[in-house]
């Protein structure tokens, strides 16, 4: 069977403040496998789609702004319970609560700029690896 895959975002706050290397190497140390990497700026169009469970939220139109707002690194990542796995060392979405030694525990103070995305379940991976990656889906 294929290794499970995940969606990966280092966000613009992450990439602006030089944080791509640290979170390439914890998930390389935690043995995940790189399999697809690109640099890009979203289109509101994408954003939108990419976070559409979340349209009817008072924090919508701030996070696509922010998403939108600056480069951001795309990654997908393979290993046993790949999307466990990289939601584990991301920690939780407000970074106050985080657990020190997570990502986000480590980086971050505030629930928008919380440095990482990554998928919820195989499903939501499966429809975000298509959405940024159409060739690999
Ligand atoms: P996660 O990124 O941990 O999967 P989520 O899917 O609930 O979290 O939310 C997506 C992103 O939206 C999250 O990474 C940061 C932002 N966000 C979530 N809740 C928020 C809130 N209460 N205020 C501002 N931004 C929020
Ligand atoms: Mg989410």
């Amino acid at each position: 069977a294929t290794p499970a895959r995940t969606l990966v975002l280092v966000k613009p706050d992450g990439v602006a403040r030089g944080l791509v290397g640290e979170v390439i190497s914890r998930l390389e140390a935690k043995g995940l496998r790189l399999v697809a990497a690109e640099l890009r700026t979203l289109d509101r169009d994408v954003a939108e789609e990419h976070y559409g469970e979340h349209r009817e939220k008072p924090f919508f139109g701030p996070l696509v702004e922010f998403i939108t707002g600056g480069p951001l690194l795309a990654l997908v990542v393979e290993g046993p319970r790949a999307v466990e796995a990289f939601r584990a060392l991301a920690g939780a979405t407000d970074p106050v609560k985080a657990a020190p030694g997570t990502i986000r525990g480590d980086f971050g103070l505030e629930v928008q700029n919380n440095i990482v995305h990554g998928s919820d379940s195989d499903e939501s991976a499966a429809r975000e690896i298509a959405l940024f990656f159409p060739k690999l889906a």
